[in-house]
């Protein structure tokens, strides 16, 4: 009925995440106003969650405010506060200023506060709290990413008939380097209370299993983990990869829309018309190598190996944690570099690089794959890379090129890129030419193969594939309509 609580303890499916797949707009009370923020997680969700009368649990986006559960279109949504101080100790510090940097093999270096770690134990509590006061008896919870890796265990404690899973979305690095972190025992207990703990690729995977041995010398069998319980017997945790992916379809459809195409024709003449257009997108991140590749773009034109009248690069770079230090100071460096490589090669009517700090709809985006035949993908480390996919999937022409870093978790499948070392300047100045010029078969050739791979594991196969190891296959509906 109309009155019947949100928050009881009825949902048969939990998926909790920092943030909420809605964003707060504005108002009061009945008039609170939300709007859906369309990310890949939320579009290989929606189903499942629809199909199992789901419950989503995390932070609205906004610090000190408190809002009752709610519904939004289909999925009961319940929001978990954040003061202003612990979105500064558990988001800002813990998670983006020592977790983040540390996963990704310290490009820049991790901050170790005892405040921050404080921080994060007391929030990832609130979340297993919230998630605990809604999951139904024997419900399955989905806990994603690097912000609530002690939810899992939390939640075990206290409700030990919820079926449990994780998703770390970004590496988990190398025993070197996992094992600076001074709480490295407690983080991988947090992880050890899931049944299934999914990672990107399979060294990530392996490494957990290595600090999992290293730390607490618990015996592992392929993607199996033993853990020792209280009582004497023995857990089987499963730790294996689960390459995630996009709505390959929704890109496609996007990409084919005679206005999307329209729009794509338009920025090409607005960029002077050159022969290749090279494309960059990414938060604006230390991990996407942006000014690896700005430097080599810079050298080839300096070497006169390219020209602007040739060939211009565009750089989207959606603005990111811009109360982290390191991310300033990474804006600003990018700045200087854009303002030099233009100030020294631009011409009028012909720019060497495009900068825009901004973040742009799916659909301008969609026309700025369109136009690119290059796209860039330089990162010193990522869990996956989603970027690529996206470029892939809206290339229905069988056109374009993708330069892509064997450091992304997407080169273990997308074989068929330009695969580079982006710390190899002269390297990633080769392949920007080879790219650049590549002919029309060989770019067909190529994007045919990648194209297939992108459909065949599409986001709702990753999230049906996670699910089924979860629960054994058949037991919760896939809510996957059609076909
Ligand atoms: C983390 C991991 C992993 C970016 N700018 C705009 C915009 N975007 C969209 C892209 C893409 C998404 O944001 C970025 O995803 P990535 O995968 O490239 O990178 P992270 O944000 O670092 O994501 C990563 C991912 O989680 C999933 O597991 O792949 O490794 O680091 O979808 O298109 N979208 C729009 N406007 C922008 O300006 N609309």
């Amino acid at each position: 009925s109309e009155d019947a609580p949100l928050v009881a303890p009825i949902y048969d499916m939990v998926v909790v995440s920092n943030r909420l797949p809605v964003d707060y707009v504005g108002g009061e009370g009945a008039e609170t106003q939300w709007k859906s923020s369309p990310g890949g997680l939320v579009t290989a969700l929606e189903p499942v969650m629809r199909a199992n009368d789901g419950a989503w649990v995390g932070w609205a986006g906004v610090a000190d405010r408190e809002f009752d559960p709610f519904e939004h279109d289909g999925i009961s949504i319940v929001p978990v506060p954040l003061s202003a101080d612990e979105l500064e100790e558990y988001y800002e510090g813990f998670s983006n200023d020592t977790l983040w940097p540390l996963y990704h093999d310290v490009i820049a270096p991790p901050s170790f506060h005892r405040e921050w770690w404080d921080a994060y134990v007391t929030v990832n509590r609130r979340f297993a709290e919230a998630a605990a006061s809604v999951a139904a008896d024997g419900a399955v919870v989905w806990v994603q990413d690097y912000q609530l890796q002690l939810v899992p265990r939390m939640l075990r404690e206290s409700r030990p008939d919820l079926v449990i899973g994780f998703f770390n979305h970004i590496p988990f690095p190398a025993f070197g380097i996992y094992s600076q972190l001074p709480w490295r025992r407690q983080v991988v207990d947090g992880l050890l209370g899931a049944d299934v703990i999914g990672f990107q690729r399979a060294a990530d995977a392996g490494n957990f299993s290595r600090a999992v041995r290293r730390l607490y010398g618990y015996k592992t069998r392929g993607t199996i983990v033993e853990v020792p319980e209280e009582d004497g017997e023995v857990r089987h945790v499963v730790a294996r990869h689960f390459p995630i992916s996009i709505d390959a379809a929704a890109f496609e459809e996007l990409a084919r829309k005679p206005e999307v195409q329209e729009r794509a024709r338009e920025i090409r003449r607005s960029l002077g018309d050159p022969d290749i257009v090279m494309l960059g997108v990414d938060r604006l991140d230390y991990t996407k190598g942006i000014r690896h590749r700005m430097k080599a773009f810079g050298e080839l034109l300096r070497d006169e190996r390219l020209s602007v009248q040739q060939a211009t690069l565009v750089q989207v770079a959606s603005p990111s944690r811009e109360r982290v230090e390191t991310y300033r100071q990474l804006r600003d460096e990018i700045e200087l570099t854009v303002g030099r490589l233009n100030g020294d090669y631009s011409t009028l009517g012909h720019p060497a690089i495009t900068y825009l700090h901004h973040g742009y709809p799916r659909q301008e985006m969609a026309a700025l794959y369109l136009a690119a035949d290059v796209m860039l993908v330089t990162a010193l480390r990522d869990g996956m890379n989603l970027v690529a996919k996206e470029y892939v999937a809206s290339r229905y022409d069988d056109d374009g090129v993708l330069l892509l870093s064997e450091f992304t978790g997407a080169s273990d499948e997308l074989r068929q890129a330009i695969l580079v070392n982006p710390h190899d300047i002269e390297g990633l100045k080769d392949a920007m030419v080879e790219a650049g010029s590549m002919p029309k078969r060989e770019r067909a050739r190529r994007m045919r193969a990648l194209r297939k791979r992108v459909k065949e594991n599409d986001v709702a196969n990753w999230s049906a594939t996670f699910l089924e190891t979860l629960t054994g296959v058949g037991k919760i509906a896939p809510g996957v309509s059609g076909p």
